[in-house]
Order: C-alpha cells, then sequence, then structure tokens
C-alpha cells in the first residue's frame, strides 16, 4: 500500500492561516513556507478584500510549498478556486455556500470545513456532514472584529457531542493556549499571533509543542 501523501484530518491539531489582512501578497510565499517549517498541520488561505484571481494566484503560490510539507491547503470561502487550483480541502462560514454545495463543487476527497459559533452550531455543521469544524471565536479578535467572543465554557460540551475534528479559534495565542487546552480544547487555529510573531517558525513551533 502506497504511503498517503496527506496525513489524516484526524491526526490534525494546529491549524495556521494566511489571513491577508495581517501578510502582503508578496510575503506569502515566505510566510507559507515559515508556517509549515514551523509545523502546522492544516494551512488556509483567507483573504476578505482580495479579487478573485488575486487569490487563485496566490493559491497557486501556496499550494506547491504546503504539498512538499505535507500540509493540506484549504481555501476560505471560494468553491471554485479550491477546485480550480486542486486544494485539499476548502472553508465554508455559516454565511456561505452549505457543505453539501462546497462537497459537489469540490469532489470527493477534498474536505470540507465549517466555521461555528455556538454549540447549536457545531451540532448542526456535524448534521451537515462538515468533515471538521471551527469553533469560535473563543475571545474578541481584531480578525473577526464583528462576533462576539463565545468564551470558553463550550468546550467540553462541543468536545461531547460533536465527533468531528474541532479546533478552536479566536485569539488563540501563547499566553492563552494553556487556559483554552484547560477548558477541553485538543486543536486550535492561530492566525494573528502567527502571522505577527517576530519569528513566525519558532513560534508556531512553540505552539505546536504545547499541544497534546
Ligand atoms: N473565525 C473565528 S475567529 C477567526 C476566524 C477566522 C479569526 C481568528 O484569528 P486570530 O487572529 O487567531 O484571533
Ligand atoms: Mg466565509
Amino acid at each position: 500500500m502506497s504511503t498517503p501523501a496527506f496525513p489524516a484530518l484526524s491526526s490534525a491539531r494546529l491549524y495556521g492561516i494566511v489571513d491577508l489582512g495581517y501578510c502582503a501578497p508578496a510575503q506569502v510565499e515566505s510566510m507559507t513556507a515559515a508556517l509549515c517549517e514551523g509545523g502546522v498541520d492544516l494551512l488556509q488561505l483567507r483573504a476578505k478584500k482580495l479579487s478573485l484571481s488575486e487569490i487563485e494566484k496566490l493559491a497557486r503560490v501556496m499550494h506547491p510549498i504546503t504539498r512538499e510539507h505535507g500540509v493540506p491547503l484549504i481555501i476560505n470561502d471560494h468553491l471554485e478556486i479550491a477546485a480550480s487550483v486542486g486544494s485539499e480541502g476548502v472553508h465554508v462560514g455559516q454565511d456561505d455556500d452549505a457543505v453539501a454545495k462546497a462537497r459537489a463543487a469540490v469532489g470527493p476527497g477534498v474536505f470540507v470545513g465549517k466555521s461555528t459559533h455556538s454549540l447549536a452550531q457545531a451540532v448542526a455543521a456535524e448534521a451537515e456532514g462538515a468533515d471538521y469544524i471551527g469553533f469560535g471565536p473563543l475571545y474578541a479578535t481584531g480578525t473577526k472584529p464583528d462576533y462576539v467572543p463565545i468564551g470558553l465554557h463550550d468546550i467540553t460540551e462541543v468536545h461531547r457531542q460533536v465527533q468531528l475534528p474541532i479546533f478552536c479559534i479566536g485569539g488563540v495565542n501563547a499566553a492563552r493556549l494553556p487556559e483554552v487546552l484547560q477548558a477541553g480544547a485538543r486543536r486550535v487555529v492561530v492566525v494573528s499571533a502567527f502571522l505577527l510573531a517576530p519569528d513566525v517558525q519558532a513560534y508556531v513551533r512553540q505552539i505546536k509543542s504545547s499541544l497534546p
């Protein structure tokens, strides 16, 4: 049996996002390399203000690097870009396309993640057929400024009710990680703390080594 190119989604613990709110297009290549070298297990491209063609171009910059590191690339929001680039995943929010539509657009073998902001949404995302969920924002965050933080109190319960991989997200950084893990998180997404770190690779490594 041949070795799979990418580890199973269930083994992923640390999810990074190249968010163009923090990273200029010209930095995407080096940032992708630093995040992968540091040890992210999944990497998303998120660009709320760029055109579709600019996002697709950046996805094509990232993909050879992520692939070389065995890190699945996930495209935020844009099913057509995920399909055309051949990314390993796509991520949709509560206001985006339904999981079934995303899956139909990208085809089998491409995983579909969904953002959730409450226990009820998390349960619904599993019923809808998502492959993993983001759960948050745990803390207020400038990366998603219009969202009310949900806090840490539902983390244990969401893991009881939802069997999918659950990535806790929103304001997670090295200082907060101990309390996030204490609250029951097993997987996290880190965005601005990685992208703004003076030494990205070292910061990723530090977080990775603290995860279960
Ligand atoms: N979804 C919920 S919170 C969030 C997203 C995309 C942003 C997380 O970014 P940060 O900078 O790690 O708080
Ligand atoms: Mg979205």
